[in-house]
């Protein structure tokens, strides 16, 4: 053991779905001294990052409270009762007991639950492992249309018929622009990745316009903030639509050369017109005339092709995508949108005005826009850079998601996954909202659950559904590196290593770098990796020779890829490479920085982006159209909408045990109310208040607070249920998959993604999760009331 200070890299333990960093992990003696930003090569030396949590993460693996030993219930499933054995128990009675339930109710009664969205880093092994065993032994993955990030994907899949590519971007393109709409997020709180280079996109002279529900932040930090009403922000789009097509200021160009915008639609039956070799039309204002256009970006005739007016061809009246667009934009009045959304009429237009004119200009999407209706939300505001030609243009785009990243990194992951190739998986997926209506009710075929990765019965909105499904299990295993409210409710609880103990590749996200997690320290108690967990268990299970390799083995398949960036590497990569060096540069470029729609090829079947979606038609949306929220402000009885949005200095559920982040937090829950409100509640600072609803309550204390606009009730999202005086958020938010929020709309979306040749499967399509499915964190109401002074009435 040296006594000299030495580092490693280490996955963040902060490390949640949108904001991802490596950390430079010190270490004297065999402890963790600290962690610092990681500094990558150049030309990515200043872009290494860290924030307050990143900080406080190396006080994690200390921490009294982590799970130390693998356990087993002692008593009633969450009595809290538990028995601490050894690995070789609990393995061997986990895989005695999944047998039996495999021989008595078919493998496919055993679920997995793998939302890796807060398990550093994303893609590791501790999706690979059990990836690979549920493909080898078979079992249900839930996790199709799962209701979590959907509207980017709806938009992207329609317009340019990707999945996941066009909602990456390096966030050091923000760098330059002149005008950020932030709009339905909260980066500067909560995306620290992003907000580094928010900062920088200021200080090089940007204007930051924050357009949100809560003064957070990110409202602090912006030049300018406009409150809307929660849930309508696709009106505010529209209106903007309507401002640039009303006052011509749309990019003509960009969008002749790279949308359908000129495209002609029959009257008659809404579908694009076509000539029976599948050519399209346009109309040629030189020529006076239809011309043709071929699929997959044939040319045009001529220069000047219309947008607008009404045309016939052989009889049949044709309209220009964009005319149509215009029509329907122009009922989005102005006095319309300012009802919707509570905006006032000049403020729409000073949007509107701003965003098309600005020279360069982006919009940031994130998930304050997660009510029922955000599929349609995001796909009106990735229009408004269509509109303006902003896609792809150096400075300027719209980001859906801040999902922020380099060049994306691929690694040879699908041997892993998938030992016997695609079409010999045994895992079997099923469509949330389906897996939800069997698996919750007494009939249940669903006999034994492992939770490897998430906290569901936190985290996944209607804690009771959680309950009844967990009531129908045989066997539940959580793995995890805390005891959460998932765990209280196992069978077997199995302690993971936290990423400051094992080795893993980390490969995405890094700017453009392959970085090696090395172990910063020996792993606490009894804590094992899970390539450990899941080649014992696979052992146990007869599938022993498929695991029989060292993390380090498994590092190497992953390295031995032909994907380009990191194939042509002199010498090649591999394991020993990495240890040596630690961090290694892929072959990417610096310039230009990843920006999906950078080379502007589609592949569509006009080869162009296509903001006209004859598949959506039957539903009256192959224009973008406002939806309704699903319950916000619908009901008498709980008048108010709820938010349980994050909290700064935890990740989810993570760091909500460290005395430090919840010191930081505030020392308990609260939940926050508008003054206004509190007047008319006849509450005051500090009361114990209930939020309830039809299906649940959560009991903290109060907090009057201007940053939280009237008729909205805040609680925080991220503390344990034990940490709440009683009851959860996760009580009474609505389910988001489920049949009701998952409509024939999002029916449709699963049919046509299935239809274009992808997979049902996440175990095999690692990210058909977010298709055919829509977000409704937001959309449910409550009431509030003092607590005590009920429970004494
Ligand atoms: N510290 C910390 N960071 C995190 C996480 C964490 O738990 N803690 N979680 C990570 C994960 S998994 C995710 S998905 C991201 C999410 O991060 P964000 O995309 O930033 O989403 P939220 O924090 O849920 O919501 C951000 C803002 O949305 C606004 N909002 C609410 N309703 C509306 C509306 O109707 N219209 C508009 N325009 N705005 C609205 C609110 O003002 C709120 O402050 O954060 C990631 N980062
Ligand atoms: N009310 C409400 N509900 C929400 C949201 C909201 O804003 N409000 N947000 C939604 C969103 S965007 C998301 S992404 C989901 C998140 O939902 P989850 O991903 O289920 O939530 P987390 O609490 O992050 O769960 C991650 C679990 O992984 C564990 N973990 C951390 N590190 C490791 C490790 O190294 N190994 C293992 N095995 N486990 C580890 C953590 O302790 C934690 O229990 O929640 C959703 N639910
Ligand atoms: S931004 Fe996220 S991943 Fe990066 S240091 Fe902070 S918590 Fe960790
Ligand atoms: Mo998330």
């Amino acid at each position: 053991m040296s006594s000299e200070e030495s580092f490693v890299y280490t996955a963040c333990p902060g490390w949640g779905d949108h904001d991802y960093c490596a950390l430079k992990t010190i270490v004297k003696d065999g402890k963790i001294l600290r962690t610092e930003r990681v500094i990558y090569s150049d030309p990515e030396e200043p872009d290494g990052h860290i924030c307050q949590k990143g900080c406080l993460a190396a006080r994690m693996p200390y921490d009294p409270k982590r799970l130390m030993h693998p356990l087993k219930r002692a008593g009633e499933r969450g009595e809290g009762k538990w028995e601490k054995i050894s690995w070789d128990q609990a393995l061997d009675e986990i895989a005695e007991k999944l047998q039996a339930i495999a021989e008595k109710y078919g493998k496919d009664s055993i679920v997995y639950w793998t939302l890796a969205a807060g398990v550093p880093p994303s893609n590791g092994f501790t999706s690979l492992m059990v990836n690979r065993f549920a493909n080898l032994y078979g079992g249900t993955n839930p996790m199709a249309s799962i209701g979590l990030d959907n509207g980017p994907f709806y938009t992207t899949f329609y317009t340019v018929n990707t999945a996941f590519l066009h909602i990456l971007m390096d966030p050091r393109n923000l760098i330059g622009t002149d005008l950020l709409y932030i709009w339905g997020c909260n980066p500067i709180e909560n995306q620290m990745r992003a907000a580094q280079n928010i900062v920088r996109a200021r200080e090089a002279g940007a204007k930051i316009v924050d357009i949100g529900l809560i003064y957070d932040g990110t409202a602090g930090y912006a030049d300018e903030f406009y409150g809307i009403k929660p849930g309508s922000d696709s009106y505010l789009g529209m209106a903007m639509i309507d401002y640039i097509l009303a006052n011509g200021l749309e990019n003509k160009q960009y969008l002749r050369d790279y949308s359908i915008a000129a495209y002609m639609v029959r009257d008659d039956n809404g579908m694009l017109l076509r000539d029976a070799d599948g050519n399209f039309f346009v109309y040629d204002e030189d020529k006076a005339a239809l011309t043709n256009v071929a699929p997959a970006a044939g040319a045009y005739s001529g220069n000047n092709i219309a947008f607008y007016g009404h045309y016939e061809c052989d009889g049949v009246a044709v309209t220009p995508v964009l005319q149509m667009l215009k029509e329907r934009a122009a009922t989005y009045t102005i006095d319309v949108v300012s009802e919707k959304t509570g905006l006032l009429p000049e403020h729409i237009t000073k949007l509107a005005k701003e965003w098309a004119e600005a020279k360069n200009a982006f919009i940031a999407t994130g998930y304050g826009l997660r009510y029922a209706n955000a599929n349609e939300t995001c796909r009106i505001l990735n229009l408004l850079g269509i509109l303006t030609g902003r896609l792809g243009t150096p400075k300027s785009g719209v980001i859906e998601g801040l999902q922020f990243q380099s060049y994306p990194i691929v690694t040879n992951d699908g041997p892993i996954n998938m030992p016997n190739g695609p079409d010999n998986v045994k895992s079997v997926s099923v469509r949330m909202p389906d897996w939800f209506e069997i698996a919750q009710t007494d009939a249940s075929p669903y006999k034994a659950l492992f939770t490897p990765n998430g906290n569901p019965v936190h985290q996944q909105p209607d804690r009771q559904r959680w309950l009844d499904i967990i009531k129908n299990m045989e066997l539940v295993v959580d793995i995890d590196v805390w005891m959460t409210d998932t765990g209280e409710l196992a069978d077997y609880v199995l302690p993971d290593c936290m990423p400051f103990e094992r080795e893993e590749l980390i490969s995405s996200a890094c700017y453009n770098h392959l970085v090696l997690q090395e172990a910063a320290i020996e792993p606490q108690g009894d804590v094992r990796d899970p390539v450990y967990i899941w080649s014992e268990l696979a052992k146990r299970v007869g599938l022993g020779d498929y695991f029989d390799k060292t993390i380090q083995e498994w590092i190497d398949v992953r390295l031995d890829t032909d994907f380009p960036a990191i194939a042509t590497l002199e010498p090649k990569v591999d394991y020993k490479r990495l240890k040596a060096e630690k961090m290694i540069r892929v072959n990417n470029p610096a310039e230009p920085k990843f920006d999906p729609y950078m080379d502007k090829t589609f592949d569509t079947e006009t080869g162009r982006m296509e903001i006209y979606w004859e598949r959506l038609l039957e539903f009256d949306l192959a224009l973008p159209r406002p939806l309704p929220c699903y319950k916000v402000g619908s009901s008498t009885e709980y008048p108010y909408q709820l938010f349980t949005g994050r909290q700064r200095f935890f990740m989810q559920s993570s760091f909500t045990d460290d005395p430090i982040n919840i010191k930081l937090s505030g020392d308990t829950p609260s939940t926050r109310i508008n003054p206004k409100d509190a007047v008319e509640l006849d509450l005051v600072d500090d009361d114990k208040v209930e939020v309830y609803n039809d299906r649940g309550h959560v009991v903290t204390r109060l907090e009057i607070d201007e940053s939280v606009p009237a008729g909205t009730i805040h609680v925080w999202f991220g503390w344990r249920r034990s940490q709440f005086e009683e009851g959860t958020y996760a009580e009474i938010t609505t389910q988001c998959s489920n049949k009701e929020t998952a409509g024939p709309v999002e029916d449709k979306w699963f049919a046509d993604w299935l239809a274009a040749g992808h997979v049902q499967n996440p175990f095999v399509e690692m990210i058909s999760t977010e298709i055919g499915s829509t977000d409704a964190y937001w959309d449910s109401y409550c009431n509030i009331r003092k607590y005590a002074a009920e429970k004494e009435a």
